[in-house]
């Protein structure tokens, strides 16, 4: 057995009895409580599932295995020569639940590279659907393609003891996160480059190769993509992606159809799409007021006019953030660190100064504050990736890293189905005895 899922086993097995020892005595402990409001709400606030691979705190932001993104950006294991963490570390944390050494990173990182060859009939799929495709529903439809391949379904066919599932999960999670780069590249190469591929390059780090096979060779877009790849990773298990992605594998789905509900998820302009949605937004602005650098005034009338016309202003608000996301921090701090001057990141900046106060006015976003697709878009046109609609894809390759360790330990733990209740308005309307 590998070193790593040997590491996995002896960490994650001893839980099962130690939570079933927990359930024994604590089962009927009440943990909480929820409201009418939360019911037609999204359940926001009701914490109803349990997610070890990070934690999200409404006023400092996401935690990885306890470290928030500034100390992860000190702590883990770089690429020779980097500021940014290698996000093979960042997976090794969320799935371990411990700091890797630069050997353990070293060794995520070969082991990917050994699993990376994708089977032809993938490409094939691809191939089959008209270029003018959205990149997500491509991404989404090579996944699936991918589970031809899966270990978890086929040893379930022969009988597999349930006792082991998380064998051969752990066996479809490491085959599909190393291959959703060469996955991610191919798209980009046919949608926007004339179907002009780049082979892998085994040698380079999983971000780093991303970057090559995507076309952008540069230290610096290497650099980024590796803080990228880290810092979308994961943002606990209730937002839509990590939820989907749960959800379906709690029906023993593999690991390819949970992921590949979880990129449908990622796909909604409310979530992941919002990367996308944020750079449009802007070029429009800029369009409506005849190009160039906008004033603070011009972004204000533009912000207020978007929302006088019933949307949402992209990148801004969470669902349970309640300040700046630290991964907008994270990402401003990269620009200051690399880039001298850029007028869209300048435009993302004074946007920051506009916006909040407008929402706040508002009085009903509870959250006014950027979050992690604010920013991300800006420097990625910064580099000169400027297909906008493409963007989702590289969240989606990130958002890999959280939810399928996450899938590992959902196996390993024995996490039942899902099966939350329902009800009607008319029940609701009969229990608190209005006519
Ligand atoms: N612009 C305008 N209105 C907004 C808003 C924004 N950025 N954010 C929230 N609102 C509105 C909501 O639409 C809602 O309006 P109604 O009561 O009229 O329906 C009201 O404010 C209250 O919403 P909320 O409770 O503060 O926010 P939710 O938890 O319902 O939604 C989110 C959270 C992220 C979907 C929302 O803030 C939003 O739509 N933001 C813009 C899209 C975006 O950036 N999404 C990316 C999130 C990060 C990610 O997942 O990648």
């Amino acid at each position: 057995m590998e070193t790593l899922k040997e590491k996995f086993a002896e960490k994650a097995l001893p839980m099962t009895k130690e939570i079933k020892a927990m359930l024994k005595e604590h089962g009927e402990s009440v943990m909480g409580e929820y409201k009418l409001s939360q019911m037609y709400g999204g359940m926001k606030g009701i914490v109803g599932m349990v997610t070890e691979t990070s934690k999200l705190d409404p006023e400092e932001g996401i935690r990885f295995r306890g470290y928030s993104i500034p100390e992860l950006r000190e702590k883990l294991p770089k690429a020779p020569g980097g500021f940014e963490p290698l996000p093979e570390g960042i997976f090794y944390l969320m799935l371990i639940g411990e700091l890797p050494t630069e050997e353990n990173v070293i060794n995520v990182s070969n082991n990917w590279a050994r699993r990376a060859i994708v089977p032809k009939h993938v490409f094939n799929v691809l191939d089959a659907l008209p270029k003018s495709t959205h990149p997500m529903t491509q991404f989404s439809a090579a996944i699936l393609a991918l589970g031809t391949e899966s270990e978890f379904a086929k040893a379930y066919s022969e009988g597999i003891n349930k006792k082991d599932y998380w064998d051969p999960t752990y066996e479809d999670v490491m085959n599909l996160i190393a291959r959703l780069p060469r996955i991610a590249a191919y798209i980009y190469r046919r949608k926007y480059h004339n179907d002009e591929h780049i082979e892998p390059d085994a040698k380079l780090d999983w971000a780093a190769n991303l970057a090559h096979m995507l076309g952008f060779d540069s230290d610096e877009f290497k650099r980024l993509m590796r803080l990228y790849m880290t810092i979308h990773s994961d943002h606990e298990g209730g937002n839509v992606s990590a939820h989907a992605t749960h959800l379906v594998g709690s029906a023993l789905s593999d690991a390819y159809f949970s992921f590949a509900s979880g990129m449908n998820g990622l796909a909604g302009p409310l979530h992941g799409l919002a990367n996308q949605e944020v750079i449009k937004w802007i070029q429009k602005m800029k369009e409506e007021l005849g190009g160039g650098k906008p004033s603070k005034e011009q972004i204000e009338d533009y912000v207020n006019k978007t929302i006088k016309d019933g949307k949402v202003v992209p990148g801004y608000g969470h669902a349970v953030l309640r300040k700046t996301d630290p991964r907008y921090t994270a990402q401003w701090d990269f620009a200051k660190r690399y880039i001298e001057e850029d007028d869209l990141i300048d435009i993302v900046h004074m946007i920051y100064e506009v916006v909040p106060p407008i929402l706040e006015s508002l009085g009903k976003i509870k959250n006014p504050w950027p979050n992690v697709d604010a920013h991300s878009g800006a420097l990625l046109v910064h580099y000169g990736m400027e297909e906008y609609d493409f963007y989702t894809v590289l969240f989606g390759v990130s958002r890999s890293l959280g939810v399928l360790a996450q899938l590992i330990w959902d196996r390993a733990l024995g996490l039942p189905i899902e099966r939350p209740s329902s009800t009607t308005t008319e029940l609701i309307k009969q229990k608190l005895q209005i006519a």
